[in-house]
């Protein structure tokens, strides 16, 4: 028995982060995905608040057929704790994090396998396609994008 691990905040789950679950999946026998907690990837990884909470973006981790097993992620140091406990064979993580310093160290408890990004696919870039899309009005050819501030006041105000 093989066991993967990988980290990840996995927000506005995407086609990038399917493909990576399906090739780290595929490089052993059980795949463990330690999700970020909300607190982990604002303060530490600097990200914007995810769109999903955590519980949410956990229990559709678990959806996802490559995944046996989802786990928390809340500090940089918790890694070799997780190799030990989980028994993991192998680290799999997207080659942006090469060269990250973050994980080379890792080598020294388990094999680290970096896969390649899926290109053109982020979890910003869908954010950023909704906002193009909510101030464009439907049907209207593309005109130049109105000033940011503009587009923001255009927004329906919702609850
Ligand atoms: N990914 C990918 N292709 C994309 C987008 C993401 O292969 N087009 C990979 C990333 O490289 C990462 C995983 O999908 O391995 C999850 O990506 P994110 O949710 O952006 O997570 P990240 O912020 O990279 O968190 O301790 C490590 C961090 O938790 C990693």
């Amino acid at each position: 028995m093989r066991r993967i691990l990988t980290y990840g905040t996995f927000d506005l789950l995407h086609w990038g982060h399917i493909h990576l679950l399906k090739r780290a999946r595929a490089l052993g026998d059980y795949l463990i995905v330690a999700a970020s907690t909300d607190n982990f990837a604002v303060r530490a990884k600097h990200q914007r608040a995810p769109y999903h909470q955590f519980h949410t973006r956990c229990d559709m981790l678990e959806a996802v057929r490559y995944v046996d097993l989802v786990i928390g992620e809340s500090s940089w140091e918790q890694k070799v704790d997780d190799i030990r406990r989980y028994h993991v064979d192998t680290v799999v993580m997207g080659s942006n994090w090469k060269g990250s310093g973050r994980f080379e160290y890792l080598r020294d408890y388990c094999d680290l396998v970096y896969l390649p990004n899926t290109p053109g696919m982020s979890t910003n870039k869908i954010r950023r396609d909704l906002l193009a899309d909510a101030v464009t009005v439907p049907g209207a050819l593309p005109a130049e994008p109105a000033p940011l501030t503009t587009q923001l006041t255009a927004l329906p105000r919702t609850a």
